[in-house]
């Protein structure tokens, strides 16, 4: 008999690689998303005829509990949330709703059906904020800085609390930024490649940032997805840190990208006057509206949990990531004209 899993966000960038991954070790695959009036097919257009879809919204309780009667999955990936984290200010309540509550009414749903199905929470580095040590692991207290990493805190404590008030096999995968090609556009990494591939090709002449000296602790996304399914196949429930262990600016990605399509950015000026030119030309600019009320400035992972427990480690080096997102991002823009 197959195992089935079913992931909650599936039409995320993190969706289509679990799903991805799953079907690879011969998982029956149900993805669980929310209906809009959008295309839903965008990122999972090439596994879409493998995985079942199953319609269920995280804060209508009634829908989970009859997608999990009906699908009757071993595993359950909870990927679903409201996670860009500048939306978090502007949707302060249904991020709430969104990436705390849903996450509590997964539990609840699961408590409810059957006990016995294994549950992965998409916990995140942002809850470590303005961070209380580097590198953060498992133990380094929490400091959120926006009502998004608020959020994931109550979903992190609310899972471990279904796991020692009810014994449940339910785990919290603690992950840091991870990217891809699939990752959507309005997120920085993305937002830089996509911008370089389109200057490279004469589509735009210069994009602009917010904080260039934000540092984060960036892996690929597909990495990342083997380690939420390890989680759920150890003996014991825990959480793990999920992360490389290098950091890098945003300025440092931009360059990197830059140098993906061979052309050499040189920065001049201070604060929102600040520029990147290449021969002269302006191709980046630092636009205000970009900052965050609360910034969190450097997040560093220390995986040695996960390493030594999960046999897990991240393969995919920065220079890599960058080149990756970027060579992916001109060979989608050959084909558009404008
Ligand atoms: O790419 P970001 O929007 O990701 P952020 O805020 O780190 O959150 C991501 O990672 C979390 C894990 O730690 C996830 F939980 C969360 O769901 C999401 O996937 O921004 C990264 C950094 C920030 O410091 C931001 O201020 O880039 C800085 N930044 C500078 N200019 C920008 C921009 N971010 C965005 N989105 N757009 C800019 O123009």
């Amino acid at each position: 008999m197959k195992k089935k899993a079913l992931c909650t966000g599936i039409t995320g960038q993190a969706g289509f690689y679990l799903a991805k991954f799953l079907l690879s070790k011969g998982y029956e695959v149900y993805g669980m998303y929310r209906r809009t009036s959008l295309d839903i097919g965008e990122r999972i257009d090439p596994i879409i005829k493998d995985i079942h879809l199953v319609e269920g919204d995280v804060i209508d309780p009634d829908s989970i509990i009859k997608v999990l009667q009906e699908t009757k999955p071993d595993e359950v990936y909870h990927l679903a949330a409201q996670s860009f984290v500048p939306a978090s200010w502007t949707q302060v309540f249904s991020t709430g709703q969104i990436t705390a509550l849903g996450t509590l009414n997964m539990l609840e749903g699961i408590r409810l059906v059957d006990k016995n199905i294994k549950f992965y929470n998409a916990a995140s580095s942002e809850m470590f904020g303005k961070v209380q040590e580097t590198p953060q692991k498992e133990s380094t207290p929490f400091y959120p800085r926006s009502p998004y990493g608020v959020a994931k805190v109550y979903g992190y404590w609310i899972t471990k609390n279904y796991r020692e008030s009810y014994n449940m096999f339910v785990c919290n995968g603690i992950l840091f930024n991870h990217e891809s090609p699939k990752r959507p556009k309005q997120f920085v990494t993305r937002k830089i490649t996509n911008s370089v591939a389109k200057i490279k090709l004469e589509k735009q002449e210069y994009f602009e940032l917010g904080n260039l000296d934000a540092r984060r602790d960036w892996g690929f996304a597909g990495d990342y997805v083997e380690a939420m399914w390890k989680m759920l196949q150890q003996d014991k429930p825990d959480d793990y840190v999920i992360s490389t262990g290098e950091t890098h600016s945003v300025r440092e990605f931009v360059e990197e990208s830059f140098k993906v399509v061979g052309m050499n950015i040189v920065w001049e000026g201070e604060g929102i006057n600040e520029v990147g030119k290449v021969d002269e030309n302006i191709v980046v600019k630092v636009n205000p509206k970009f900052y965050r009320p609360a910034e969190v400035d450097v997040l560093t992972g220390d995986c040695t949990k996960a390493k030594n427990i999960l046999g897990w480690q991240s393969n995919t080096k920065f220079k890599e990531l960058v080149k990756m997102m970027v060579e992916s991002d001109l060979e989608d823009l050959k084909w558009v004209l404008i």
